[in-house]
């Protein structure tokens, strides 16, 4: 497992997936950010926002990253309501950002959940 910050790991799946060489249901892109349906889905809305930067995950920030980190908490909530969760505050969605091993985190990129849609779905 890659700890630092690099543009791109060859060994890490969602590198792989940012550039295309792994295929993904396409949410958004730009030149710094890319978003995809997650694979094993826990509510009706469920999709990954990730840096195309190679950040291992949140332990790993700096206040280099803090631009890059506003960006996707603005981008999140836009995102979720294009693809159907339902405004706040009736509706609304959940961002979970699982950290280490301790964390959940199980792929090692950094990456937001964004989850929502009708319940229930909701755990925790
Ligand atoms: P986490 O446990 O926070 O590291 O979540 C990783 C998420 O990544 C998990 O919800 C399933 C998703 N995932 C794993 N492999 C793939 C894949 O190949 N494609 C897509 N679209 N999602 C994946």
């Amino acid at each position: 497992m890659t700890e630092k910050i690099v543009d791109s790991d060859r060994n890490c799946l969602f590198c792989k997936i940012a550039s295309g060489q792994i295929p993904s249901k396409l949410v958004y892109q730009d030149d710094e950010l890319y978003a995809f349906h997650d694979i094993h889905p826990w509510a009706p809305v469920h999709f990954l926002l990730i840096p195309k930067l190679h950040i291992p995950s949140m332990a790993q920030l700096t206040d280099a990253q803090a631009g890059l980190m506003g960006r996707m908490l603005v981008l999140a909530p836009k995102l979720a309501l294009e693809q159907g969760c339902n405004p706040y505050p009736s509706g609304g969605f959940r961002l979970v950002c699982n950290t280490g091993l301790e964390g959940g985190q199980e792929v090692q990129h950094l990456h937001i959940h964004v989850m929502g849609g009708p319940r229930p779905w909701l755990r925790g």
